[in-house]
């Protein structure tokens, strides 16, 4: 059994989530989970609310509520939101947690004493129309890599190039759009990355099997020159973790925080004992400290590409640069952006489809499967309604949802509800039962790899072997000749069902769920299938009382799909 530690990016608390966030980390890393879980690992699956910095401020002000009662309710909104998409966390955290804190004050003291903190006066730019220094996201220019106009000043979103503000060109604020900013001299901290420069190169050079999306995202800031520039770790902010060395005061840093990127990766750590202290777990060392046993653990990332810097460079930098034994990311699965319907999906302008409203419209695994099976893995994919539309209706009502109603259905009408006992399984039978035999193999090789796309692929060819095998066989036709052959053809064809829910629950855990309750089963086990083993297909054995389920997957009408483009086409407000 192996044991497997796995992170999504944590959210931003300003706001519920669009599509194309949840499937570049929160989504393929739950079905990393589960698909984890059911073969057996031990694995700790974590998110949170990432609640610190300007964002968090200023939606809080925009609807007049302190900003940490602002945040209280939004992770609960978050939290129920990925409740009901599925998402198996084993404890949503809260960047703004005690534990945070202490941890990220901690980080600091660790890495002052290993001369990795420079302090600097620094000149921070300060909106007089808007009567406070501007944090980094607050300044937008042009991007001085690319020429991008609309960069913000802690990253250019079009390069991904890592920013600070004073770099812009042609700087104004985000807030008021004012230009009318100056400069002033204040003191801040500075992570010495430049320090970690050969380590950092080391251990990325070292991890040959990553996605070429992260190390090629990694290497180029790298390899860049001033990629790893020391990076300003403290911000003039009311809302934050203040700036501590440990436990202590740290002179000259009164009255300021820590900036969200350093203390929103610790919080991966801290909310192992979140759990822990919510009396979820017993244990966050042996998880993350490979002096406590977690040498045993493999840690995957999972996360959007504009997260990679600061996976690959920055958070490595505090994690190394600490000299104390934290367990080190083993595997960042990354993704490209979904966009919406020509553009792109955006929280600022509230365009595309957000995760509340999706729920709204359909259930969650319509989503999920979509979502996954188009995963915007190699390069950026799109959402479009009649994508949408055809996708479910093909893959999850006329080839899933057809065969469980086909089979059970068939079933009740000519031999009651229980698996039929007549018969046996012939050749085409054992064909059948090692093609399938053979996908699964392949379907598990992609899981552990997270090929998304390919294994959703992969399951849509498991799904679609069942129903090549019932067109062929015709038990329709087969009984009126052969009673007892097509009692066999049914009793296989119902097996599949319990296999399909098996293998199918990492995309679709509720479908998967009535599948298992219509076959009256808990057997959950994994058909594992070793050489010529071929009970996974008769688990179900002769004389059990299964029931039909309900529609598994309803077919979206072209009335809905032109309703539901028409009112997603607009600006959400
Ligand atoms: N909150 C950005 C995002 O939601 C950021 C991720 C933090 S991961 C430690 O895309
Ligand atoms: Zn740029």
């Amino acid at each position: 059994m192996a044991r497997i530690l796995i992170t999504s990016a944590i959210p931003y608390i300003n706001g519920i989530k669009h599509l194309g966030n949840l499937v570049g980390s929160q989504l393929p890393a739950d079905l990393f989970a589960r698909y984890n879980r059911a073969r057996g690992n031990e694995v700790l699956f974590l998110c949170a609310t990432d609640e610190h910095g300007t964002p968090a401020e200023l939606a809080a002000a925009k609807v007049g509520k302190p900003v940490a009662d602002y945040c209280a309710e939004m992770h609960d909104v978050q939290a129920d939101i990925a409740r009901r998409f599925g998402l198996s966390f084993d404890h949503f955290g809260r960047s703004s947690s005690d534990e945070n804190k202490a941890l990220t004050q901690h980080f600091a003291g660790v890495l002052a004493e290993q001369g990795l903190i420079a302090e600097t006066d620094e000149e921070q730019v300060y909106s007089n129309a808007d009567g406070r220094y501007l944090p980094d996201r607050y300044i937008e220019g042009t991007c001085p890599n690319c020429g991008y106009d609309k960069a913000r000043g802690d990253q250019c979103e079009n390069c991904t190039k890592q920013l600070d503000p004073i770099d812009l060109i042609e700087p104004r604020s985000a807030i008021s759009g004012s230009t009318d900013l100056e400069v002033r001299q204040t003191k801040h901290l500075y992570l010495r990355q430049s320090q970690m420069r050969a380590e950092l190169q080391a251990w990325i050079d070292s991890k040959t099997d990553w996605p070429v999306l992260t190390t090629s995202i990694a290497k180029k800031w790298l390899n860049d020159g001033d990629g790893l520039q020391d990076r300003g770790i403290t911000r003039d902010l009311e809302w934050g973790v203040p700036v501590k060395r440990g436990t202590e005061a740290w002179p000259g840093m009164e009255g300021k925080v820590f900036y969200v990127w350093f203390d929103a990766p610790i919080e991966y750590i801290a909310c192992s004992q979140e759990w822990v202290n919510a009396n979820k777990g017993d244990d966050w060392q042996r998880w993350w400290r490979t002096d406590a046993g977690a040498d045993d653990v493999t840690y995957y990332q999972f996360m959007g590409k504009d997260n990679v810097p600061f996976h690959t460079l920055s958070f490595p930098s505090t994690i190394l640069g600490s000299r104390e034994p934290w367990k080190l990311v083993d595997y960042i699965k990354s993704f490209n952006f979904l966009n919406y319907d020509g553009g792109q999906f955006s929280t600022s302008q509230g365009r595309g489809v957000f995760m509340d409203q999706a729920l709204d419209i359909l259930p969650a695994d319509y989503w999920r499967w979509w979502l996954l099976s188009n995963a915007p893995e190699t390069s950026d994919s799109e959402f479009t309604w009649e994508r949408f539309q055809d996708g479910v209706n093909k893959d999850l009502a006329d080839v899933l949802g057809n065969f469980v109603s086909r089979v059970t259905k068939f079933c009740r009408a000519k031999f009651g509800e229980e698996v039929p006992k007549g018969g046996s399984f012939g050749p085409r039978e054992t064909q059948l039962m090692a093609d399938i035999t053979g996908r699964i193999r392949t379907y598990e090789q992609l899981m552990a790899q997270m090929e998304v796309r390919k294994s959703a692929a992969e399951l849509r060819s498991i799904w679609a072997l069942g129903n090549e095998y019932l067109q062929e066989v015709a038990p329709w036709t087969t009984v009126k000749e052969d009673p007892e052959q097509a009692q066999a053809q049914i009793r296989l064809a119902l097996n599949l069902i319990r296999i399909y829910a098996v293998l199918s629950a990492p995309f679709i855990p509720t479908a998967a769920a009535s599948m298992m309750s219509g076959m009256n089963t808990l057997d959950f086990s994994w058909p594992e299938g070793v050489d010529g083993d071929d009970s996974a297909f008769t688990a179900l054995p002769a004389g059990h009382a299964f029931t039909v389920p309900e529609v598994l997957f309803a077919k979206i009408t072209d009335d809905q799909r032109k309703e539901w483009a028409e009112r997603f086409a607009g600006i959400r407000t």
